[in-house]
């Protein structure tokens, strides 16, 4: 007997499919027979929505009421992915929306098609906010999402034919948008520029410009908890009077002009993975949705009170600060605390120290936001000033507990010239913690050093996770039945680690069978969808790798690309007949940053390549390359059960933790990575001999630094001496991808046999090694396969609802609604 304990409505299929056509008729103004999908789409999110209204009600009630701490998870960016079946699984509505619109003459899988994805995220870190917030909800710790509702989400991709990134704008709000609920009358009033007066001996900032915040409020249900949680993304919208002040001193045309620009603010997500530009703008967004969060967390938890006792606020709510980017917000609270509600600075402090923490994401020190003081002056000046006087204290701290000059020097958050947010936050804050193992450590160590040997007290790890619900439920809805079979329970949805009851079954010959009847049925199923979207034409039966994230030197796509390369050479000079070639289909999916050079002549490189091997009749159709654009939630959702082999093959000690990892190996795939990130931890937890791990340690590359790798051109010497690799970057220089141009990629050959600062050519023998190493395995069907149940059975840890229980421990010491 299987227990089954999903969510499940009382509502019939009937009464939904009614509901459907009132939302269609009185809401879209259209009868059944006239209904495009979208429209069903539409009611269909409106009628779910409804469901989940008295649950999202209670949870505000029982959230200001009671005395549970909430959440208020600070950040830049959410990358929820689609909403419809996500919100329908958890409302318990999922086989009665099945058959209500079958009824209705539609198909289930064409409703969800219909819903256009939100980009509001760049990758993982946007990703892992919204796999937090779903694990927030379903554990019932109340919280608030707070962001931006960017009108322009991530750029959408497209190749020409050339095969060049092109980024055309991703207007997501040009389409009907059933879930965001703006709110008018929750508004707030955030203000910038104009300058410090002193009045009565008390500062007194007199901005020159202000816009209007407005919420637009996402529900954010739980699973199987019963309680509904908040995004609220803020939109920038101007006043139709204008400023006064600035208008008595200015011209005209001077004074609307920033009111004019005002909406500007939530116009567009900044495409920029990890490497920060230092943008006016940006500042400005993330000043923006900050002080309306604030601002906003106290009308939620003082409702009604002029004169609130803002002494209790960090026991009302702990913010977590998502990377630097709302690092403002540390001295936003303390300019609250004292210019409007008149606390004196310590009593300011205490408050501002006890509510925020800080997560770090980035290893690279040149990633960590760093603002020019003008700016900050300019657009913040009141905060500038708070920011000189944190400063100062800090230094006088630094200097009682024995620190010496040099190093505080070192530590300064502000430098004079500009100001460091990652110091700010680490000294602003409770808690500062990484996001792996590896990486809480490596930041003790090197990023964040002075300050852990400070504070060490104040550094703790949390290594991130990924929600069940979307990334193997939703996603992989066959695996999700074998599971449940398998364990006789479906409660491993909320209770990942129960996962581990699969270990025996590994050595259950049918269970393992079972387990690869689904893998090849999901690689049947992306093949067709594949066929569809972008008209490839994928063979199944096929290995299928992928490599799907950013595009990032660090995390080195030309490492695959090539050795596919390298493997083509070695057909194209006869080394190997294809006849003896492991049939491989190689998926890539990535944007790049776009004005990130080499990563965009990586993209076009990859491009041409599938476009020559693809083509090239001596192949035999044993190797494929194909690069489907646009690389999203959706395209994750479809890719990832289908994938055998993952690739996470960043330069050890660069990527923070990775979270695509995880859901390859909760969905069955196996992972060839290096020692970096979660890796480590994934490796550890599903055994070294299911893991194929390759290449260089952390302090191994950081030895070979010393030895001058990149500044002394040592990569030259590995391409002379592998004769391999040396015909794979030959064959890129001779314009063999590039219809006979030798210029063509000439600026990445170059950088590989002069530079090479991530080490591609250094790790490129052990990568082809393990490469070999795995195709012997792969031609063991059940062997594969063992190891790939292996890999799901102790993977359970990487779910996003640990994460939060480690953060709820570690961090923010609070728990769920009573
Ligand atoms: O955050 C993810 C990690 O799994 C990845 O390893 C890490 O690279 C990623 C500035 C970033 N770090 N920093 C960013 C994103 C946007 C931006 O404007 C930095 N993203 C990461 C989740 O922890």
């Amino acid at each position: 007997m299987t227990e089954i304990t999903a969510p499940k409505s009382a509502v019939t299929a009937e009464q939904f499919a009614d509901e459907i056509r009132e939302q269609l008729k009185y809401t879209q103004g259209v009868t059944v027979e006239q209904a495009k999908p979208a429209d069903v789409y539409v009611a269909a999110s409106a009628a779910v929505r409804r469901h989940l209204v008295d649950s999202w009600m209670k949870t505000q009630a029982d959230m200001v009421n009671g005395n549970t701490k909430a959440v208020g998870y600070l950040s830049a960016e959410f990358l929820m992915g689609k909403q419809l079946e996500n919100a329908l699984l958890n409302a318990g509505l999922t086989d009665q929306f099945n058959k209500a619109v079958k009824d209705l003459g539609f198909s289930a899988q064409e409703i969800i098609d219909a819903e256009y994805e939100p980009g509001l995220g760049n990758g993982g870190l946007g990703r892992l906010a919204a796999c937090f917030i779903d694990s927030l909800a379903s554990l019932g710790v109340p919280a608030f999402g707070y962001g931006i509702q960017y009108k322009y989400g991530i750029f959408k991709q497209e190749f020409d034919e050339n095969g060049k990134q092109i980024e055309t704008p991703d207007y997501w709000l040009a389409n009907e948008e059933p879930w965001g609920h703006i709110d008018y009358n929750r508004d707030q009033k955030v203000s910038f520029g104009g300058e410090v007066v002193e009045e009565n001996g008390k500062k007194v900032w007199k901005p020159a410009w202000s816009v209007r915040a407005v919420p637009v409020d996402y529900m954010v249900p739980g699973y199987a908890s019963g309680r509904v949680n908040t995004l609220r993304l803020w939109t920038a919208k101007s006043y139709d009077e204008f400023d006064l002040l600035t208008f008595n001193k200015s011209e005209y045309l001077d004074a609307v002009k920033p009111q004019v620009e005002a909406e500007n603010i939530s116009k567009i997500l900044y495409p920029e993975d990890s490497t920060p530009q230092g943008k006016a703008l940006r500042l400005e967004q993330q000043y923006f949705f900050v002080s309306a969060s604030i601002h906003d967390a106290i009308r939620v938890f003082y409702p009604g009170q002029d004169k609130p006792d803002l002494t209790t606020f960090a026991d009302k709510i702990t913010f977590q600060l998502n990377d630097t980017h709302p690092v403002i917000g540390i001295p936003e609270l303390m300019r609250v605390l004292m210019d409007e509600y008149g606390y004196d600075w310590d009593t300011a402090w205490k408050i501002t120290n006890k509510t925020f923490n800080y997560t770090c994401h980035t290893l690279l020190p040149e990633a960590l936001e760093v603002w020019p003081s003008k700016l900050i002056g300019e657009l913040l000046p009141r905060h500038l000033e708070i920011i000189e006087k944190i400063n100062d204290q800090f230094e006088a701290e630094l200097k009682a507990k024995g620190v010496d000059d040099a190093t505080i020097k070192d530590m300064a958050i502000y430098t004079g010239d500009s100001v460091r947010m990652a110091f700010l936050a680490s000294y602003g804050g409770s808690h500062v913690n990484g996001v792996a193992e590896l990486h809480s450590e490596l930041l003790k160590d090197v990023t964040l050093k002075n300050f852990s040997d400070v504070y060490p007290d104040k550094f703790t790890n949390v290594t991130n996770g990924v929600t069940p619900r979307r990334f193997i439920k939703l996603a992989n809805p066959r695996l999700s039945d074998v599971i449940t079979e398998g364990l006789g329970t479906d409660k491993w949805l909320s209770d990942l680690e129960l996962l581990q009851g699969l270990v025996p079954l590994a050595e259950d010959a049918e269970f393992v069978k079972k387990f690869a009847a689904v893998k090849q049925a999901n690689k049947v199923d992306f093949s067709n969808f594949a066929k569809r979207k972008y008209g490839f034409d994928i063979d199944p039966n096929t290995m299928i790798n992928t490599m799907v994230k950013r595009l990032h030197e660090y995390k080195r796509q030309a490492l695959k690309i090539l050795s596919v390369i390298a493997d083509y050479a070695d057909i194209k000079s006869g080394k190997v007949s294809a006849d003896d070639v492991m049939p491989r289909t190689i998926v890539f999916g990535a944007k790049a940053a776009p004005g990130y050079y080499l990563a965009k002549q990586t993209i076009q490189l990859i491009n041409n390549v599938a476009r020559v091997i693809n083509n090239d009749p001596d192949v035999k159709g044993k190797l494929n390359v194909y690069f489907p654009w646009n690389y999203n939630i959706e395209l994750a959702m479809n890719l990832i059960p289908a994938t055998d082999l993952d690739e996470q093959i960043s330069q050890a000690g660069k990527e923070a933790s990775g979270t695509g990892n995880m859901k390859f190996a909760l969905n069955g795939a196996l992972t060839v990575g290096t020692l970096d990130g979660a890796n480590v931890e994934i490796r550890e937890r599903v055994g070294a001999e299911n893991f194929f791990l390759f290449g260089m340690t952390e302090p191994e590359v950081s030895a070979l630094y010393a030895k001058g790798y990149d500044t002394k051109g040592l990569s030259r010497e590995y391409y002379e001496k592998d004769p391999q690799l040396k015909a794979a970057i030959d064959m890129v220089a001779d314009g063999t991808f590039s219809d006979g141009d030798k210029d063509t990629y000439k600026d990445l050959v170059n950088d590989w046999l002069t530079k090479d600062y991530f080490m591609t050519l250094a790790d490129f023998r052990a990568y082809m090694d393990i490469q070999a190493q795995i195709e012997e395995t792969y031609r063991d069907p059940m062997k594969w396969s063992r190891m790939a149940v292996l890999n799901v059975a102790n993977s359970g840890y990487f779910s996003s609802d640990r994460s939060i229980e480690d953060y709820l421990e570690r961090i923010w010491h609070t728990g769920p609604l009573a």
